[in-house]
């Protein structure tokens, strides 16, 4: 994990200021269409920020009380989900089932309902508040686990930080405001 945030974080951190401050050039420029190219750097690098600047806040050290916190957002998970594990199940189901590289999602929808979801790459939530983001890239687990995801999955599912997760829900911390 300190590798992760420290290389893999920080390049789309250089690469997001990078590509922004070239945008700045083209608007100057008004050169549109090279505009329009960057569009894709600027998703994929403030993609990889956003995404992983929600899932460090999302950690909390196993033994640590806020990864047995969130009394309120788990109560809202069992009542729409039946319980929590069928919750836990279906969102490692997701995990399991992502091709390549994504992310895992706990996700309030404008009509409060909780979605689990998967994005692609870098891709961020746009619809909705991503209450609770799990790193599904290949660099988020090798190290540690090699193929082995389902013990990655097991062992990330303890050190959820639940408090972060209730904010979000909650409103009191803002999701995708950094
Ligand atoms: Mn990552």
């Amino acid at each position: 994990m300190k590798l992760h945030h420290s290389k893999h974080h920080q390049t789309y951190v250089n690469n997001l200021n990078k590509a922004t401050q070239a945008l700045k050039e083209l608007v100057h420029n008004r050169d549109v269409a090279k505009q329009i190219e960057l569009q894709s750097v600027i998703k994929f690098n403030g993609g990889g920020h956003i995404n992983h600047s929600l899932f460090w806040q999302n950690l909390a050290p196993a033994n640590d009380a806020a990864a047995s916190g969130g009394k309120e957002i788990k109560r809202e998970i069992e009542r729409q989900f039946d319980s929590f594990d069928k919750f836990e199940s279906q969102l490692t189901a997701a995990l399991l089932g992502i091709q390549g590289s994504g992310w895992g999602w706990l996700v309030k929808q404008a009509d409060g309902s909780l979605t689990i979801e998967t994005t692609k790459d870098q891709d961020p939530i746009v619809k909705g508040a991503p209450l609770l983001g799990i790193d599904f890239w290949e660099h988020a687990y090798y190290i540690q686990y090699y193929n082995d995801k389902q013990s990655y999955v097991n062992n990330i599912y303890k050190v959820i930080n639940w408090d972060t997760v209730e904010k979000r829900w909650n409103g009191t911390a803002h999701a995708l405001k950094l």
